[in-house]
């Protein structure tokens, strides 16, 4: 059919309309992730102490880590009051709703503090349903003694097991000694920032978080892990 100058101009009209109409970036922009942050710690000794962990990242001179962005709306603390589970089933101190229950004064009260057995452990935050995730923090033990934790390797999946469709967001197992495979991470002072990890958007319902002992015993402590992102 061939087209009259009145139907190619209706045409066009209605093409700016709906052009027009559609927003032309549907997620909006990129904002960064608001983390909460505890008081910092009280350290009587001197970082000078920890010299011998040879994947250590480098000094941020005092900065603090990088913001992470996320699409608006995408930075909703996800985790908070989440069921918690281990791989210790016998918490040496502390109960496993620690890592979630929002307190994570460590330099002011001892007792937000969760502490594992010895070796490789995990804890798993289970979100309740499947989720967008952007970021993750975590904060082991930063008061009142400098650390450096090792083998700490952050997953998400929606299997509970983690036998499946496991996505690793950060690794710093650089030896492989967890036997979950090598991963390019630094090893870090724990610090009362934590460590931000960012996930992208990954989606899946359980957060894994795995360390293997510190420079100071082979014990496994967390005072707060918190999942940002997006809820229905
Ligand atoms: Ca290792």
């Amino acid at each position: 059919m061939k087209a009259t100058g009145v139907s190619v101009i209706m045409a066009m009209l209605a093409w700016t309309v709906a052009v027009n109409a559609a927003p032309a970036e549907p997620k909006g922009e990129l904002v960064p992730i608001k983390i909460d942050l505890p008081q910092p710690a009280r350290w009587p000794g001197s970082p000078g102490e920890i010299k011998e962990v040879p994947n250590l990242e480098p000094s941020r001179d005092g900065k603090p880590y990088p913001q992470i962005f996320a699409p608006e709306g995408c930075g909703r603390l996800l985790s908070k009051g989440c069921k918690v589970t281990s791989s210790d089933l016998s918490p040496v101190v502390g109960d496993l709703a620690f890592v979630t229950d929002g307190r994570k004064e460590e330099a002011a009260d001892e007792n937000v503090r969760l502490v594992l057995h010895d070796r490789l452990q995990w804890i798993q935050i289970d979100l309740g349903a499947q989720r967008e995730i952007h970021a993750v923090c975590l904060w082991h033990s930063f008061s009142p003694r400098i650390r450096v934790y090792f083998d700490v390797i952050v997953q998400v999946s929606d299997d509970p097991d983690f036998m499946e469709e496991v996505a690793t967001l950060f690794n710093n197992d650089h030896d492989n000694s967890a036997k979950l495979g090598a991963g390019k991470d630094f090893e870090y002072i724990e610090t009362h920032e934590g460590r931000p990890i960012a996930a992208n958007g990954v989606k899946g319902r359980y957060v894994r978080c795995y360390s293997n002992g510190n420079i100071r015993d082979a014990s496994n402590a967390y005072v707060q892990v918190e999942v940002f992102g997006r809820a229905p």
